[in-house]
């Protein structure tokens, strides 16, 4: 795309931001690392990009640590072009609910509250909410291109209102810009919150991501980075989603795609797929099965086809992680690092998150794991054996958080945000919930093969391989207990059966806790994600094997939502 300039970026070592450079690269400008809090002072620091990640309280640290605060005081108060994002954002107020006493910039009036959390409405709040625009004329987004356009949010904490407590030096007296810096803001359910705020001249920050809010989030940079010279792209409208009778439309349902990940005979990593988690060709049957791995495709292209499709997150389950160290599988972190350069939507990764001690002796950590996958492009990481392992220590030891899971570690320094929890799940058939007491047992409407009218489902480590004495029930109460921001529910059973969701299940889980629920196994029609979302207080639905044998596509399931009335994030 050519080179459109320099931009400067301010990585104060709180968390991750290749999302955030990828994206400035790819709309074609060069990358200038602020290297001290002096850089700020400089002339030639022309436009400033100010991440966020990590907790309000770690962010804050950091930047007096480094000695950042007074100069990006002086650097905003100047008016030099400035765009935060997400906690980049929620710094600029005096403080947050998050992290008492920790002092904030204090360039804007107030304190960061938290969502309240209900039975439907999870928290943290995830996903593409819709945003109103409320100023007329803005660079940055300008009304007509982004009025109800949904950009991607992900964060349990918000501004309420956006008054600074200092006087825009270069607004003219006439403006009442410097008044209100409220420039766009979000609904979720009663809560209204800040989207989006300008100073009316070059400060500008989200609390969305528009790294990771494809072509609307991307234009919407672009905007800033060129000082609104910028073609911007259209925003994206609510669609005719008008029938859904939840009462709240703003944030849409999501539609993932997800690529199991191994390495075939051959060492090389490809994408398969199983039968109820058999992820090898029948062997002997018409001549062609010999036990092979399937193979569907390499995981690059594939992500990157589900991308464009219109795909609101992509996931990688490296599905041999339980005996693989993730860190000797460096292919897979390639893939990641190739992914995130081109697909602009949240990326997930699971498999072999846990602690591991290499033939060198050398320890690592279930945290060292997780940043690895962090830094090479990964949004948020999903933890499936050891999360079911630290419920059972949960529960064992008195429902006692100790802070030394691996849950607790990663959610404490990237954010509950970024610690989804994988669940492998199998019916078993009781015939009184006696049977399996004190895991919780429901009457189901299908069966089992003795005519028993209950079942639980029982937890499985190693995909799929060894069942534990513990249900997903209990092991979703556990995880949200310790601090996991989501649940990605899987179920053996409908696993590639095409059969649809185990509605039962995922409505027994998603309403049990208040954090986002993704249902998944059994897709093999766009009907089976209006079932689940009608029948289910499920915020997202997975699938894997309809979208690797092109069977159904993404838009098609998405233009049935809208039909259906189901929020949704369209395409064009
Ligand atoms: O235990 O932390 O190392 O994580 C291992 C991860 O790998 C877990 O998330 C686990 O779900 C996954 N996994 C392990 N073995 C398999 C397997 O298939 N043999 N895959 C496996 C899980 C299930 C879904 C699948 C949906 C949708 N795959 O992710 O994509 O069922 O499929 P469908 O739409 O075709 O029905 P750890």
């Amino acid at each position: 795309k050519g080179d459109k300039g320099e931009v400067w970026l301010l990585d104060y070592g709180a968390g991750n931001v290749r999302s955030i450079r990828n994206a400035i690269k790819y709309l074609g400008y060069t990358i200038r690392d602020v290297e001290s809090p002096k850089d700020l002072g400089r002339a030639e620091v022309e436009k400033l990009v100010f991440p966020g990640v990590g907790a309000f309280g770690s962010a804050m640290g950091e930047l007096n640590r480094r000695g950042y605060v007074e100069a990006l005081r002086e650097y905003i108060k100047s008016d030099r072009p400035f765009f935060g994002i997400c906690i980049g954002m929620q710094v600029l107020y005096e403080g947050s609910e998050e992290s008492d006493g920790v002092e904030g910039l204090g360039v804007l009036k107030g304190v960061v509250k938290k969502f309240d959390s209900a039975p439907g409405k999870p928290v943290p709040h995830i996903g593409w909410n819709t945003i109103t625009v409320e100023k007329e004329k803005s660079l940055f987004i300008p009304k007509e291109d982004y009025q109800d356009a949904r950009l991607y949010f992900v964060h349990s904490y918000h501004g309420v209102e956006a008054q600074p407590n200092f006087v825009n030096p270069t607004a003219s007296s006439s403006s009442c810009d410097d008044q209100d810096w409220l420039l766009a803001q979000g609904k979720y359910y009663d809560d209204r919150f800040v989207a989006a705020v300008s100073n009316g001249s070059n400060v500008f920050a989200t609390q969305f991501h528009p790294e990771k809010s494809g072509a609307v989030g991307l234009s919407l940079m672009d905007n800033f980075l060129s000082a609104g010279e910028s073609q911007a792209a259209r925003g994206q409208s609510l669609a005719s989603a008008t029938g859904d009778e939840s009462g709240d439309l703003s944030l849409a349902k999501r539609v993932i795609a997800c690529l199991d990940v191994r390495s075939n005979d051959n060492g090389d990593l490809v994408v398969t797929k199983g039968d109820q988690y058999d992820v090898r060709e029948a062997k002997g049957e018409g001549g062609e099965g010999d036990g092979d791995v399937r193979n569907l495709g390499k995981p690059v292209e594939l992500a990157t086809k589900y991308f464009t499709w219109g795909a609101d997150e992509v996931t990688f389950l490296n599905i041999t992680g339980f005996r693989d160290f993730p860190l000797g599988d460096l292919p897979m972190l390639e893939v990641l690092k190739q992914t995130s350069e081109k697909v602009f939507v949240p990326l997930t990764v699971g498999g072999g998150i846990r602690e591991f001690t290499d033939s060198e002796g050398k320890f690592y950590s279930s945290l060292d794991v997780a940043s690895e996958y962090f830094q090479s492009g990964a949004d948020k990481i999903s933890i499936g054996s050891e999360a079911v392992h630290a419920a059972e220590d949960y529960f064992g030891g008195g429902k006692q958080l100790s802070g030394s899971t691996s849950i607790e570690q990663i959610s404490e320094k990237y954010g509950k945000q970024a610690v989804v929890i994988s669940i492998d799940p199998r019916r078993v058939y009781v015939k009184d919930p006696a049977d399996c007491a004190p895991l919780k047992a429901v009457k189901t409407e299908i069966l089992g093969p003795g005519g028993e009218e209950y079942c639980w489902w029982q937890c499985t480590v190693k995909g799929g391989r060894e069942g534990r004495q513990i249900g997903a029930y209990e092991v979703a109460l556990a995880v949200e207990a310790l601090g996991a921001g989501e649940i990605l529910l899987n179920c053996i059973d409908r696993d590639g059966t095409g059969d649809g969701f185990d509605l039962e299940l995922v409505d027994l889980i998603s309403s049990a806790v208040n954090i986002p629920v993704i249902a998944s196994s059994g897709a093999g029609s766009s009907q089976h994600f209006i079932d689940v979302f009608r029948a289910t207080n499920a915020s997202a639905a997975l699938a894997a094997g309809i979208f690797h044998r092109e069977e159904v596509e993404i838009r098609e399931i998405k233009a049935h939502m809208v039909e259906s009335g189901i929020p949704t994030r369209s395409q064009d």
